[in-house]
Order: structure tokens, then C-alpha cells, then sequence
């Protein structure tokens, strides 16, 4: 039984990772909450967000690559308070045990017209990360939907392992995508797209095939996306580029909860 605790947080009173909710993650793959960021959080992790894209702006010159990574390794500790909430460590202990790392997160923007479409994949097989991975955490802090360019999931397929890919060579964010013919003939009709208000949080298994269409509307698109695993994990070497000021930087996992089972020497945060 899980037991979530209300304090001062950017989460949300009414948020819990219950047991109903992890046996649907478990079912289906998925599972969408209907509040999870506080009425404040909102425009305050919004205003994070619109902030960085337009700092990113000079060093990234292409208008529809608005991805930034990792901002907790590049100074921004607001991002570092937000991924180590409680009650946001208490669902990922759920999916993955006691001792947690977090070892990658940010936000993809899409700014209205773009055509930044993102392919159906499965998340693990890129990584060079391998272990026991908690969900993916999607966070939207907009209004989402398809013609703003939210993501869809394909519920029910996390259990059928790697599917066969194929270069996409039109995309620099993810050039691989799942070869077409692996996915149902029927897509569109087995397919969930997660149309959220701002504050809504979805968590998926990281083996389940996920997209999300180009952004057609007037409208912003912006979430933020958080990886946890448990600690017991292997990290493959990985150089991220500063989207500050274009310089590389090495992948790091911290420890976020429980004990380093592993003797790595992992820190606990990129602030201490
Ligand atoms: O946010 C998107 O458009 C896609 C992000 C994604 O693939 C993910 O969070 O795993």
C-alpha cells in the first residue's frame, strides 16, 4: 500500500501513485493523473521553460530543434528541487525499488507551425543505460493536444520487446524510428494521445512505442520529460551538448533516494 503525504511541494494535494494506478502502469503501460503540478507550479515551471527556449535561441539557430537537457547539471536548481519531490520519488520507488538515480530529464518545445514531428520509438534501446527503469515522467505545462503536437502511446504493446528500427534520417532528435510495418495496421484507432491540461502528468514504461505529431496550431507546445532508475543501474559514457552555450558535458546519474548499492561514488546532487 502506498502512502502519499501532502507538505509544501509543487505536486499537487489530490496526486497519489496508488495501487490502482501502478496496476494499470503494469497493464497497459501507461497511466495519465488528472492533477499533479499545484496551480502554482504551473506558470512557474512554465516561465523556466519559456525562458530557457528563448536563451537556447542563439545557440540553436534551427526553430524546430527546442530540445533542453539536463538543466540541473547546468546550474538551474529549480529543476533539481522539482525532480527530487517526495511525492514524486515515493511513485518511482513504487515502479523501481528503494534506491533511485535520476540520470536525464528536460523539455521538448515546440513553437507554433513547426513541423517537428517525433517518430514512433521505444525509449530504452537508445539509451546505453540498462536496468531497472522507472517510467517515463511527461509532464505538460500547457494545454495539449494533437494539433499542438502532444504524444500518443500505443497502450498494451511495453511487453513485446525491441521492435525492429529504421534510420530517420529527417529527424535530428530521434533518427530512429520503430520500421512501420512492426506497428499495428490500425494505429490511429489503438493509439492514446495524451490531451492534458497544464499541470496533468502521464508516467510510461519505457518499452512502450511512443510518438508525438508536428505542432499545427497558434499554439505553444511545452512539457517537461524526467528518467529514473533504480541504482543498481549501468550507465553507459554519453556527452550531452550545453544548450547554454554549446559546450559538451558528460552524462551523470545522482543518487536521488536510498543507497549507492553499487559503490559507484555517485553523488547526491549536482549542487553539493
Ligand atoms: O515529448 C515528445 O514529443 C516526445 C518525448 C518522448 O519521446 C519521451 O518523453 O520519451
Amino acid at each position: 500500500m502506498t502512502v502519499c503525504e501532502t507538505g509544501k511541494t509543487m505536486i499537487h494535494e489530490s496526486f497519489c501513485y496508488d495501487d490502482a494506478a501502478h496496476a494499470q502502469f503494469e497493464k497497459r503501460g501507461y497511466v495519465i493523473f488528472d492533477h499533479f503540478l499545484t496551480d502554482t507550479a504551473i506558470p512557474e515551471l512554465l516561465g523556466h521553460a519559456t525562458r530557457i527556449v528563448a536563451e537556447t535561441a542563439d545557440c540553436i539557430s534551427d526553430g524546430e530543434r527546442q530540445m533542453w537537457l539536463n538543466p540541473h547539471q547546468l546550474g538551474e536548481r529549480w529543476f533539481w528541487d522539482f525532480v527530487t519531490e517526495p511525492k514524486l520519488l515515493d511513485m518511482i520507488e513504487r515502479q523501481v525499488g528503494p534506491d533511485i538515480l535520476f540520470w536525464s530529464g528536460g523539455g521538448v518545445a515546440k513553437p507554433p507551425h513547426t513541423g517537428m514531428e517525433i517518430k514512433w520509438h521505444q525509449d530504452a534501446p537508445y539509451w546505453n543505460v540498462t536496468g531497472n527503469h522507472a517510467g517515463g515522467v511527461w509532464i505538460a505545462l500547457e494545454d495539449v493536444d494533437e494539433a499542438n503536437g502532444t504524444m500518443s502511446v500505443l497502450p498494451d504493446w511495453h511487453n513485446k520487446g525491441v521492435l525492429p528500427r529504421r534510420q530517420d534520417e529527417d529527424n535530428d532528435l530521434f533518427n530512429e524510428e520503430i520500421e512501420p510495418s512492426s506497428l499495428p495496421d490500425n494505429l490511429e484507432e489503438l493509439k492514446v494521445s495524451y490531451t492534458l491540461k497544464a499541470g496533468q502528468m502521464a508516467t510510461h514504461n519505457v518499452m512502450l512505442p511512443h510518438g508525438s505529431s508536428p505542432n499545427l496550431s497558434d499554439r505553444w507546445r511545452r512539457n517537461i520529460g524526467l528518467r529514473y532508475i533504480a541504482a543498481d543501474a549501468v550507465l553507459g559514457d554519453k556527452t550531452y551538448t550545453s544548450f547554454k552555450d554549446g559546450t559538451p558535458y558528460p552524462r551523470e546519474a545522482f543518487l536521488v533516494r536510498g543507497e549507492d548499492v553499487n559503490g559507484h561514488g555517485l553523488r547526491r546532487s549536482p549542487f553539493e
